[in-house]
This record gives C-alpha cells, structure tokens and sequence, in this order.
C-alpha cells in the first residue's frame, strides 16, 4: 500500500475541502423546475425555452430540467419542496401563493385588470416587479410573469346564465382564502383542491363545476365532462415563475443575473404561445359541443365588493391596487 506523508495527506485534505466548499457558481448546475401542465403547455414550454437561453449563455455551466404533467405533485406540494431549497424552480399561479406571499394577491384579485394590454402593462412595470421582490421575505425569488388570460365557470348540470344561477353550486376553486370567498361572493359553494383531482371531481358530481381559462379548460378534458362554458371572465390570475431563496443564495452576483435576464427573455416567447393557444383550445372545445354563455359581466363584478373589502385593507395592498388600476 502507498504511503502518504502527513504533509502531503495534508495537502490533498486541503484541496478536498476547497473544492467541496467551492461555490456552486464555478460547478456545472442543474435547477430542478415543476409544472403541473402537460409537455405542450406555454408555461411548460416556456421554462424550456429560459433553459435554453440559459444554457448557451452560460456555456452550459446552468441548465434547467421541467417536470411537467404535475410529476412532483401538487403547486402547494412543489411550492413546499421549492422553499426548502429541494426544488430550484417552480411555476405556479398567482393563486397558489395568496396565502404564502400577501401581495400576490393583488394580480389575482376580481376584475382588477380591464384587458390583456392592461395586464401586461402593470405586470411589466413597477407594480408587477414589487409584488415579485415582495415573495423574496417569504423564500422565494419571483423571476417573471406570465400570461394565464381570463378565468370563466363552467358547470356540468346546467349553465351559469346569471349571478343568481350560481347560488348553492358547489364549484372546484384554488386552494387560496381569496378564491374561496371570490365564489362565495356569487353565494356559490367553494370547494377547494388540487388541479389534478378535478376532473374525476366533475365526472363523479363531487363538484357542479369549476372555473379556468381556455388553455386549461382543454388540455385537462375537463370540458368533456363540463359542457357549460359561462363568460364570466371574473379573474385574470397570472402565472409566476419562482426561484428557491435557498438555491439563489448559492449562486454567484453573475449568475443570479444571468437567470434573471433569461426568465425575462421567455416571458414574449410564452406570450406569443400563449395567444395563440387561447384561440386554438377555444376553437377546439367549441367544435366538441360545448355551450358558451354569455353573462353580464357588470353584475358578476358588483357583486365582488366583499372581496376588495376583505383582502384589501392595509395601506400596502391599497397602494398596490390603486397603481394597478391607475396604469394605462
Ligand atoms: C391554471 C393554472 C395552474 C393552476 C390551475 C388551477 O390556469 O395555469 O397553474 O393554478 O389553473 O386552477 O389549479
């Protein structure tokens, strides 16, 4: 057996220890992202796209690997994993994180945004980038927004023709206290879960309905199952994309830019992807039967005065909400 002088076992323990308290930033890195939307999905395939953009820029030394389809759980599971630093990314709704980080409330709330370009406009800016600084207090980092168009009911049994018809139904929400008291508001029944238990919830009468855009109306089948489409379009809920605070503070001045800049890179690129698989999901559900149903919409918003007066009430939240509904 070989003999190791002291000094040199010395040496060779050093240069262990160096390289193993050696900052991520200089060993090559993988961030672990969830998604619970299927493979072809614009938030999926966005996250793909900042990996991309990453990886050239970093000379392969930063990569990104999307679990999609809802493979490591749950958003409040992967939310959870993503605080403890298990998981570097994760793309949830706005919603997922109301009762975690405050101020994303506010891009959730009823009828704040009067139309995409207003979305957009107040996402992009000032009022967006303080609400995602504020989640850093919380474990998270907010990298971007993405778009997640308009959310409208859909019911199984019968259709939701007016404020009054939603009396009494029992409809799938996010598990979020301003979601719950969003359809208690139209006096609804709001039962809470996870996306991927409601289509069996609506196929087995557990619930009479639900609410989601178009895109994911479709990819979940749900509108095989909840032929009523009512255009209440009462929350324009974004998506957000969050980085670990744990996995941040490993990275490098340098990187952590560098991350930040490819996020925002793929927010146009989701966009465009995303108009075009509103027009494309609402074309199909529309050809497989399904009834769309116009409402008033003045009567849906009147009656979310509960809503404001509940979650809206320090001097933070008025200040965030006033910004957004000043933006052009
Ligand atoms: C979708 C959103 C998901 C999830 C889902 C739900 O529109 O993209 O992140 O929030 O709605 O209602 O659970």
């Amino acid at each position: 057996m070989t003999r190791i002088s002291p000094p040199r076992l010395r040496t060779l323990m050093a240069a262990f220890a160096t390289a193993m308290a050696l900052p991520l930033a200089a060993q090559a890195v993988e961030f672990r992202s969830a998604d619970i939307h299927p493979e072809d999905y614009p938030t999926v395939q966005a996250v793909r796209q900042m990996g991309e953009l990453l990886k050239q820029r970093s000379n392969g030394k930063m990569t990104v690997k999307v679990f999609a389809q809802g493979s490591l759980g749950s958003e409040k599971d992967a939310i959870e994993q993503t605080k403890i630093g298990a998981l570097s990314m994760v793309r949830v709704n706005s919603a997922a994180m109301n009762n975690i980080c405050e101020a994303t409330i506010v891009p959730t709330m009823p009828f704040l945004f009067r139309s995409t370009e207003h979305m957009r406009h107040v996402l992009d800016g000032p009022v967006g980038d303080d609400i995602l600084k504020s989640c850093e207090k919380n474990g998270f980092i907010g990298l971007a927004w993405y778009d997640s168009g308009s959310r409208s009911m859909y019911t199984t049994k019968r259709p939701i023709k007016s404020l009054a018809d939603a009396k009494g139904m029992k409809i799938r929400v996010q598990q979020s206290d301003l979601w719950v008291s969003l359809l208690e508001a139209m006096h609804a029944n709001a039962t809470p879960m996870p996306w991927g238990e409601v289509y069996t919830a609506l196929k087995t009468g557990l619930v009479d309905g639900a609410e989601n855009n178009w895109p994911s109306y479709e990819s979940s089948r749900q509108f095989e199952v909840a032929k009523y489409y009512s255009l209440t379009e009462h929350s324009m809920a974004p998506e957000i994309l969050l980085f670990s605070k744990v996995a941040w503070d490993r990275l490098s001045k340098d990187d952590q830019a560098m991350v930040r800049q490819a996020a925002k890179d793929s927010v146009p690129f989701m966009r465009k992807l995303w108009d075009e698989r509103e027009l494309k999901s609402r074309k199909m559900v529309e050809a497989s039967g399904v009834q769309i149903i116009q409402v008033d919409k003045a009567s849906f918003q009147a009656a979310m005065k509960p809503v404001y007066d509940r979650f809206i009430t320090s001097a933070q939240m008025k200040d965030l909400v006033k910004r957004a509904q000043d933006t052009k």
